[in-house]
């Protein structure tokens, strides 16, 4: 195990950590605190798990950077676990079943509970993942299917009635998907119309920009490479905020499902 960013050894400042860690509430993961994790079928890769059931959540997110000729060949998911892959910047290749998949910046694969996906980054740069997996829940006369495709291309949606902020659906509105992945992007001064507090978890990634974000009725400044965990009905909202760059991040939320008593 070791630091992820390769910041080891003895430090110039005092130590200290924008992190914040409520678990089965919420979390702010900053990159500063992450180590690699060796996990079975990953190879030449740098894997940091990020939310799992031992903080709250029903899924597990994982931050990924995949060396030339790393990747997973054994297979991620499958029986029973659905999964997605989100490439952060880089280029790979994604099989699901018989179906291949070239993925660059912004491409993106999911793959149903009876389909694992193996992936590799075929050259020599570094490419980076964001990844998700969780336990599907099935629904009577409805089923998921592999879902492929590039947020460069996809439609962006007027959120909520607001110009300056634009939501983006990754996975199909269909009853046989018992979750979804999001892009919300906010221009500097934008925010949510209010604060929400749902039943539903999500991991959200900040891809770019910085915001001040609403967790559980704390006001917390986050940015780029800051991972969010929300769980079940954590408060949350958010301002962009800085003088360039949308806050924009990539989360996941469950959906479709009635609640088990
Ligand atoms: O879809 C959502 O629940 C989303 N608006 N939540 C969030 O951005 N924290
Ligand atoms: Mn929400």
């Amino acid at each position: 195990m070791g630091y992820l960013n390769n910041n080891t050894g003895y430090i110039s400042d005092l130590l200290a950590s924008r992190s914040i860690i409520k678990r089965g509430n919420y979390a702010l993961i900053t990159p500063d605190g992450l180590v690699k994790n060796i996990i079975p079928g990953f190879e030449n890769c740098d894997v940091t798990i990020l939310s799992t059931p031992k903080l709250g959540a029903t899924f597990v997110d994982y931050l990924v950077t995949l060396h030339q000729d790393g990747g997973n060949n054994i297979g991620f998911g499958g029986d029973g676990v659905e999964t997605f892959v989100y490439v952060i910047d880089g280029a790979i290749k994604a099989r699901a079943g018989e179906q291949s998949f070239t993925l660059t910046q912004g491409g993106y694969l999911y793959c149903p509970p009876d389909t694992a996906m193996t992936f590799i980054n075929n050259h020599s740069q570094d490419s980076r993942l964001f990844l998700y997996k969780r336990r599907y829940i099935p629904a009577n006369g409805h089923k998921a299917h592999i879902v492929s495709g590039n947020v460069n291309q996809l439609e962006r949606i007027e959120y909520e009635g607001m110009s300056d902020v634009i939501l983006q659906d990754l996975l199909p509105k269909d009853l046989g998907f018992d979750m979804n992945m999001h892009i919300l992007s906010f221009t500097p001064g934008a925010s949510h119309g209010y604060i929400e507090t749902h039943v539903q978890e999500h991991g959200a990634y900040i891809l770019s920009g910085q915001g001040v974000y609403n967790l559980d009725n704390e006001w917390i400044p986050v940015k780029q490479g800051d991972y969010i965990f929300m769980g079940a009905y954590s408060l949350q909202a958010g301002y962009g905020v800085g003088r360039g760059e949308a806050f924009s991040y990539i989360y996941s939320k469950d959906c479709n499902r009635d609640v088990e008593i």
